[in-house]
């Protein structure tokens, strides 16, 4: 089984947790796609869902496709969250904002009864922080901010670049117009007094720690799909 049918394969599991006339967050990223893409068949086929979009990639597949969407300001109070994730532990924390749409994801997410993470093996991991942490911070005091995040993370016993995402063109901005910055900081052990610490910095709109978040996950591997929860 290759990625992409992994992939496929974590979705048609989380599909079989979407129930007719349910509101649903649909996330961002290669999985949550083809997430969209079996969700666009059931619709077709009578499945009637109203969908709340995390980014504006995903809002425009979603329209090409055929699934009703609504605004969060439309339906603030979601059934489900399907989004996918760059890590995930054990005890179902996540990094995600490898895709720049950690903001609306987990707004999305957290206006949702539930949360299930779609993924392959490959995100699976006993401690997070191989993937880098991003960051989305505001544009203005961008120095400001970075020595303020150096400063918590050191207080976390962490430490390692803090870089700003770019594209070919310069810096990459977020739906929301923000910034990202990508922290290297290696395996983060407690996660929790991270996320705490990153929160107290006025500049940081939000960050990739998902915790408390997600409460199941459907993980694929080269022998079908299993549960974690
Ligand atoms: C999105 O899905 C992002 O938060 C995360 O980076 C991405 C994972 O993408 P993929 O499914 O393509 O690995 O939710």
């Amino acid at each position: 089984m290759d990625a992409r049918q992994m992939k496929i394969k974590a979705a048609e599991a989380a599909l079989a947790h979407v129930e007719d006339g349910m509101r649903l967050g649909i996330g961002t990223g290669s999985t949550a796609e083809e997430f969209v893409r079996l969700l666009a068949e059931k619709v077709e086929a009578g499945l009637s869902v109203l969908g709340v979009p995390t980014s504006e990639r995903t809002a425009r597949l979603c329209v090409e496709l055929g699934i009703p969407l609504r605004s969060l300001d439309e339906l603030p109070e979601l059934d489900l969250t399907i989004d996918g994730a760059d890590e995930l532990d054990a005890r179902l924390r996540l990094i995600k904002g490898g895709g720049g749409a950690l903001l609306r994801e987990k707004i999305v997410a957290t206006a949702s009864a539930r949360m299930i993470v779609i993924a392959d093996e490959s995100k699976v991991v006993d401690t997070l922080g191989a993937f880098k942490l991003p960051i989305e911070v505001n544009l203005f005091g961008l120095t400001a901010t970075r020595i303020a995040i150096e400063k918590a993370a050191a207080r976390c016993g962490l430490s390692g670049e803090i870089a700003l995402r770019s594209t070919g063109d310069g810096a990459y901005t977020t739906d929301g117009g923000h910034l990202i910055l990508d922290a290297s900081f290696g395996r983060i052990p407690d996660a929790e007094a991270l996320s705490d610490a990153l929160y107290r910095i006025p500049g940081v709109v939000e960050h990739g720690l998902f915790i408390g978040i997600a409460s199941l996950a459907v993980i694929a591997g080269p022998d079908g799909a299993r549960v974690m929860t």
